[in-house]
């Protein structure tokens, strides 16, 4: 008989949406537990498998957490800015919040199917200006503290569609959607000031429990660097162009003590002091170079792979701890962005130096290294600490985006901010008015800047003439946060309440993809921690522990593209399998955190488990009415027999089986070792049908331990039973300790380091236990006479080492 999932999946949906039981309270004796997954942009292909990976795993983790007394928020919402809709309006015309909405429902439908037990009362939505209000509004605390700030920077400008584009729109260099070479070009963009926290994000990486692999990233994005700046100046009489001569180059090195190896000067083509050092002579090559190179990304300059280039300026520099005089160049190896945007280059010490002084026939030292302080002081330099954290590019000439909250007044009002004013509080949010069109404007500006009505405006300072900002927030703002509009996702007079969320964060356990552990985990934890500062938020850090699943690969290993045609579509997975199925399936397939191949025949494999499953429960009811039925026929006879039912006692090789299981289960799921706990069920199943019957209450605990990972296939064999109410109300079960032991293991016993006897104890006995069998033993015994035992040591199931006096 197949297993009838689409009925049992529908019924039980249906109860526990009835029923209200996923609804999480504010108001709970209870411990709180905060359990959240990386919510889903809602693009218009649907759901992908990847995405369940992640709730089906913290799925089974929020269930049992419940079982187990907590109150657990566990929360689902949509991230929704973002480049797909915006350019799906751009080709249709069709407004990004329809589509959006549409895209919402779809995904909606699809998770219910799973039968997640999200709190969808909770949802949140980041393009619902009910929402961004909130995003507007820490915005304007951050430009109010001074940490958001306009400069000029470098974009990616595609010259034929006249657009800025997103980096995930530049393609080995060019754009997405026409193949031309994207060049660089200069605009003002709002900035967010993360750098003023770069020590506290690195620091605090302490306090919190992340997956080495996550904070080691972390780390490497924040790069922190000690090191110096050394100034080499450009004296006069040593051959400098005229212009640069009395001026220095501060350079930034981590290797002050090879300063005496130094054979020339490096500066990134963006360095403001290139015009001015370069040689009439040598002008024309100079400026072609720099031209070029802001063409190219900044990681093909970085990448060590490539060829280094780079061009003579004709100017010299001395060396401030040696006198020599060393020559300018410029090179694209150097980044503007960091440090000082110079460096010294020391070839017989640096690989990318060396090549590059073969290459031009720049001379190659070998000088005695100078201990760093040292090295400073006789070069007069400064001790420094840089970090590769860059600021955070906050502006989008872009649509479908929260509309950044400011005010340029034209009568001269907020000067020390360059005329910016902050909407005020009250007329929150700006909310994203209406366009005929999506794309940005001729020179790159917002489509929003064609608006007249919505950029005339007044300011708010003095009532005078004011221009609106008509940028938009980056796609990473509304994710900044969201984990605190879970908290209170209705409140009209906050973001949400105080005691609220004191209730309630830090998050506990956070799970999401190995591709946002740096910008976004980034960002988060610093929007947090402003906020804290703020006084707005309880904690410092908003996440306790974060974890990361690996990617489900396509069955042949590679990566699922629409392209290839070799996604796989959950809805036909729920349709052919059941949602258990699935769920059960994506837990086995490997370690979480790894990447693994998709499977059909995996799926195959647990969809027969699961027929198993229901067949063993079916059987074991059906056992249990033969005996009902025998007593009541045996009560016609003479002298009543009693024949026991099989749900009266107990065996103990079944009741070992189940209580083995229900410990290692618990423990994987507690480690988020999933597919040994899939398999450990596998297992127990397997002996159970070798075995006399369980107990109704042993079975039930199976049915309990079973609830986090099949939450439909566990209830209806609940109530198949003879229960009612749910199996989810009901606590998940501990292991009984005394069939937890059974083997027996030998252990070598040592007096001070000596071998003196091998002993059989239970296993896992204690130190105590095997200490006392230990005493008992007359070969050990001997060696402990008349002797003080100082110290005990136990290596548990393999080694006692005594030590006496
Ligand atoms: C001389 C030297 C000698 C260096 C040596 C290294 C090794 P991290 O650790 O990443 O901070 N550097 C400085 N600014 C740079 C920039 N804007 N673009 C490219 N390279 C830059 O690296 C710091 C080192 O990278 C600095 O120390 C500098 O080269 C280079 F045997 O100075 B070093
Ligand atoms: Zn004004």
């Amino acid at each position: 008989m197949k297993y009838d999932h689409a009925g049992i999946e529908k019924k039980w949906q249906e109860k526990w949406e009835k029923a209200e039981l996923y609804k999480t309270s504010d108001s709970s004796d209870k411990p709180k537990k905060y359990i959240l997954v990386e919510f889903p942009y809602p693009s218009g292909v649907g759901l992908h498998v990847g995405h369940p990976r992640s709730y089906i795993a913290l799925d089974a983790v929020a269930r049992k957490s419940r079982m187990e007394g907590n109150n657990v928020l566990f929360p689902i919402g949509y991230d929704a800015f973002g480049l797909p809709a915006e350019n799906y309006a751009i080709k249709t015309g069709v407004h990004p919040s329809i589509t959006t909405q549409e895209n919402i429902t779809t995904f909606r439908r699809q998770l219910k199917s799973m039968g997640f037990s999200f709190d969808y009362s909770r949802e949140v939505n980041t393009t619902d200006p009910k929402y961004y209000r909130w995003t507007q509004w820490m915005f304007l605390e951050l430009f109010k503290a001074g940490l958001a700030y306009k400069a000029k920077i470098n974009i990616n400008w595609c010259p034929k569609d006249k657009i800025g584009l997103a980096n995930e729109e530049v393609v080995g260099g060019e754009c997405e959607r026409c193949g031309t070479p994207v060049e660089k070009r200069e605009k003002e963009q709002w900035m967010i000031a993360i750098t003023k926290y770069a020590e506290r994000l690195l620091e605090d990486l302490k306090t919190v429990d992340y997956l080495p692999k996550i904070k080691k990233a972390q780390e490497e994005w924040i790069g922190r660097s000690e090191g110096a700046e050394i100034d080499f100046a450009c004296k006069p009489g040593i051959g400098c162009h005229p212009e640069a001569e009395g001026s220095s180059i501060t350079v930034f090195t981590t290797r002050p003590d090879t300063l005496w190896g130094v054979t020339y000067v490096v500066l990134a083509p963006e360095h403001p002091m290139v015009s001015k050092l370069t040689s009439s002579e040598h002008r024309a090559e100079v400026e072609k170079y720099v031209t070029d190179s802001a063409k190219k990304s900044e990681a093909d300059r970085g990448d060590d792979t490539k060829i280094k280039t780079g061009v003579f300026t004709g100017s010299y520099a001395v060396n401030p701890v040696n006198g020599d005089v060393v020559p300018i160049w410029v090179a694209d190896y150097v980044l503007g962005g960091y440090g000082t945007g110079a460096v010294m280059a020391v070839p017989e010490h640096d690989e990318r130096d060396h090549e590059f002084a073969e290459k031009y026939n720049l001379p190659i030292i070998d000088r005695p290294l100078v201990a760093f302080d040292e090295a400073v002081a006789k070069a007069h330099g400064r001790k420094t600490i840089k970090y590769k954290l860059r600021d955070w590019v906050f502006s989008r000439q872009r649509y479908w985006g929260e509309p950044i909250p400011l005010i340029h007044c034209e009568s001269g009002c907020s000067p020390e901010t360059g005329g910016w004013v902050a909407v005020p509080e009250k007329d929150l949010p700006v909310v994203l008015p209406q366009v005929e069109k999506y794309q940005p404007t001729d020179n790159g500006d917002s489509p929003l800047a064609v608006i007249e009505s919505f950029v005339n405006t007044k300011c708010p300072e003095c009532g005078g003439k004011g221009k609106r900002e008509t940028d938009t927030m980056p796609n990473w703002a509304g994710s900044s946060w969201y984990f605190l509009r879970y908290i209170d996702p209705k409140n009209d007079a906050a973001f949400a309440d105080k005691e609220k969320m004191k209730h309630w964060m830090p998050v506990d356990l956070y799970n999401g993809g190995m591709e946002h552990v740096t910008l976004h985990l980034l960002y988060s934890r610093f929007w947090n921690k402003f906020l804290f500062d703020r006084g707005h938020v309880p904690t410092s850090e908003p996440y306790n522990r974060r974890v990361s699943h690996g990617l489900i690969m396509s069955s042949d290993g590679t990566k699922m593209s629409k392209s290839k045609g070799n996604v796989v579509n959950p809805d036909g997975i729920v349709k052919q399998y059941g949602a258990d199925v699935f769920r059960m399936y994506t837990l086995f397939m490997g370690p979480f955190a790894e990447s693994v191949p998709w499977s059909e025949n995996g799926l195959v494999g647990v969809e027969r488990f699961v027929e198993k499953i229901e067949r063993y429960v079916d059987v074991w009811g059906q056992e249990i009415n033969k005996s009902i039925n025998q007593k009541i026929s045996n009560t016609t006879t003479e002298t009543p027999v009693v024949i026991p039912k099989p749900r009266d006692l107990e065996n103990e090789k079944t009741s070992k089986i189940i209580e083995k299981t229900i410990k290692k289960v618990g423990d994987d799921l507690d480690g988020m070792n999933f597919n040994t706990a899939i398999s450990a069920l596998m297992i127990m199943f397997n002996e159970l049908a070798k075995l006399p019957m369980p107990t109704k209450s042993e079975l039930e605990r199976v049915l309990r331990m079973l609830a986090p990972i099949a939450p439909h296939l566990a209830s209806e064999l609940w109530e198949r039973i003879g229960n009612s109410g749910f199996v989810e109300s009901e606590a998940w079960p501990i292991a009984r300790a005394e069939f937890l032991v059974d083997e027996t293991v030998k252990i070598a016993v040592q007096v001070n380091g000596k071998l003196r006897g091998t002993m059989e104890v239970k296993s896992g006995a204690s130190e105590d236990e095997v200490l006392e069998l230990a005493k008992a033993e007359k070969s050990i015994s001997a060696h402990l006479e008349g002797k003080k035992i100082t110290k005990v040591i136990l290596v548990p199931n393999r080694l006692l080492n005594i030590v006496v006096e």
